[in-house]
């Protein structure tokens, strides 16, 4: 391997934090996260250890879905700050050897960006095919109810048509009506997003993370789904992993990544994917991606629709993780996660967010950072920061959340049911600011926060973890230091056990002559793990989350209880 190549590598032994920008940290004090806030910030994430931090968008938007609309790729909202602002963050971050993956949202625009300005304008313009632009069905009047073009929901509820006026024709979002897709199909679309990417690379940046990026390429019949239930049909065998989908990932790897005199680091956002998708998408020879982000694991709580709330199996989840980790063990590349700005907080929906926070907060971190794949902290994870308290509809702000309030309490369902759901799976439990201390706001703003802080910062805050060396901060930067130190951790073999034991999560890790052993109980009572105790009798307890780990592990775990340990061969 020459020493170019091992720069290349880096990314393979690398862990990811994602920033939430709007809910970070406020410099300003209008209430609102900004980059001078991230930039003040950098300290924490150094202490953690960070290797990549992803930045959601903050590019300019109407903020309708909190910056994932966007309206110009290549300048900052005002609510964020500058270009400068921008530049500076990505000097500090090099400067502490961190890089900077910026998300990348193309599968839509806002429909206040020029290009659909200009697309919308008329049946003529030439930008008009840059969108997906349908007359009404057959024989209907644009606008009636039953006329949209096709049957399709949106993501946020209702049609994913929005009917123009002025030509008589509908545009096509998949999310909120002020997010019309991008047509793909047209070149000139792809050679514009292309030079937007490189325009970005020119500048420092050192990756991307894609939205959605599974849904750019669409059949462009657009035809109707078969109806399961209730009005609308399945689009998804038109629109996720769609016709020509590998072939615009390699064109962009090929005009964007490929070339360049530093390794650019790639994740697509792929909902809907397969372990046999995820393949394709990561196989390095194919030139496409270098990880996506599954979302099996996030569905086994999942009846119909993630608002349908069944209880979590652990079996279900070791079954989708381990079949990724099979799947992706000799070609391709996983990343990991728990949660993320879409998804509750990890502690209260894999762990206990009550008596056991900590203990089940720091047992999380290690199972997930144990696995083989690039693993991703998101704001506040290391702080074991839980879902919110949130008591009536007004105190949630995102779109997801009260178009599906509006729609479910429109259809009848018991308000009171959908609040429940709201509360467990909302977006807005990840979004509430970061907790960096127990002053009023948390140390997150001066002025109003956007969305209220979550009444435990008193106790659940940066300040108070960084200052106690038994916190779930010092577990997360242990576990970073570990994949960083330990080649076994980043690369080693995968192997699951006890795939039918409902309470203990174990697997082992091993890579030439280490070998390591994770035994975790995702369970409030004590267990004995039915693995072979004896051939671990000598082994060295890397890390435990209850600190008092005996030096020879019996095979009892305590509740939540979650041991690494390693052996020689
Ligand atoms: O999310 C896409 C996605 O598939 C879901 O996670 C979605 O947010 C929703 O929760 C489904 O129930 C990405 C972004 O991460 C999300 O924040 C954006 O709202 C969305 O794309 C549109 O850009």
């Amino acid at each position: 391997m020459t020493s170019q190549d091992s720069d290349r590598d880096w990314w393979r032994t690398a862990v990811v934090y994602q920033v939430y920008p709007r809910s970070f940290a406020d410099s300003d004090g209008d209430g609102i996260g900004d980059l001078r806030g991230l930039i003040q910030r950098l300290d924490h994430l150094e202490r953690l250890g960070v290797d990549v931090v992803w930045l959601s968008p903050i590019y300019r938007s109407p903020q309708d879905d909190n910056g994932y609309d966007i309206s110009d790729y290549q300048d900052i909202d005002p609510t964020f700050g500058t270009l400068a602002d921008v530049d500076e963050l990505i000097a500090a971050m090099h400067e502490r050897g961190m890089r900077l993956m910026m998300d990348l949202v193309v599968n839509h625009t806002s429909d206040e960006h020029p290009w659909f300005v200009e697309s919308r304008s008329s049946t003529d313009n030439p930008k008009r095919d840059w969108y997906w632009w349908r007359p009404p069905r057959e024989g209907m009047a644009g606008g009636t109810p039953g006329a949209e073009p096709n049957n399709w929901e949106s993501a946020f509820s209702g049609t994913v048509w929005e009917h123009d006026e002025a030509s008589g024709e509908y545009y096509l979002h998949v999310f909120s009506r002020k997010q019309p897709d991008l047509n793909w199909e047209n070149p000139e679309v792809r050679e514009a997003v292309y030079a937007m990417m490189r325009w970005w690379l020119d500048r420092g940046v050192d990756g991307f993370r894609m939205d959605v990026i599974n849904l750019i390429s669409k059949d462009p019949a657009l035809p109707d789904g078969i109806v399961h239930a209730g009005t609308y049909g399945d689009s998804s065998p038109y629109l996720i992993n769609g016709p020509r989908i590998h072939e615009f990932l390699a064109e962009m790897h090929r005009e964007v990544m490929q070339g360049r005199d530093r390794k650019i680091l790639t994740v697509g956002e792929t909902p809907g994917a397969t372990v046999e998708d995820g393949l394709l998408y990561t196989d390095a020879a194919r030139r496409e991606l270098d990880m996506v982000f599954t979302f099996e694991h996030v569905g086994v709580d999942h009846a119909q629709t993630k608002w349908d709330l069944i209880p979590l199996q652990l079996t279900a989840l070791k079954a989708v993780l381990g079949r990724w980790q099979v799947g992706l063990a000799d070609v391709g590349w996983n990343s990991l996660y728990w949660n993320n700005h879409d998804q509750p907080r990890a502690v209260s929906r894999f762990g206990d967010d009550g008596a056991w926070r900590e203990r089940s907060a720091k047992l999380l971190g290690t199972v997930l950072h144990l696995h083989r794949g690039t693993p991703y902290v998101y704001q506040g994870e290391e702080l074991g920061m839980t879902n919110h308290p949130f008591g009536s509809i007004d105190e949630f702000r995102d779109i997801e959340s009260l178009n599906h309030h509006a729609q479910a309490v429109g259809l009848g369902v018991d308000p009171d049911r959908v609040l429940e759901s709201l509360r467990s799976r909302g977006r807005d439990n990840a979004r509430t600011p970061m907790q960096w201390d127990a002053s009023p706001h948390a140390g997150f703003t001066t002025g109003e926060p956007w969305l209220p802080v979550n009444p435990n910062h008193t106790e659940v805050n940066a300040e108070a973890a960084t200052a106690d060396e038994g916190s779930v901060f010092h577990h997360y930067r242990r576990l970073i230091e570990l994949r960083h130190q330990e080649p076994v951790v980043a690369l080693g073999d995968f192997t699951m056990l006890l795939p039918d034991d409902e309470a203990v999560y174990a697997f082992t890790r091993s890579l030439d002559d280490v070998e390591l052993l994770v035994v975790a109980n995702f369970s409030g009572e004590p267990v004995g793990a039915d693995v072979d105790v004896a051939a671990w009798a000598d082994a060295e307890v890397l890390l435990d989350n209850v600190g008092h780990a005996a030096a020879a592990w019996d095979g009892r775990l305590e509740p939540w209880q979650a041991l690494v340990l390693r052996r020689t061969r």
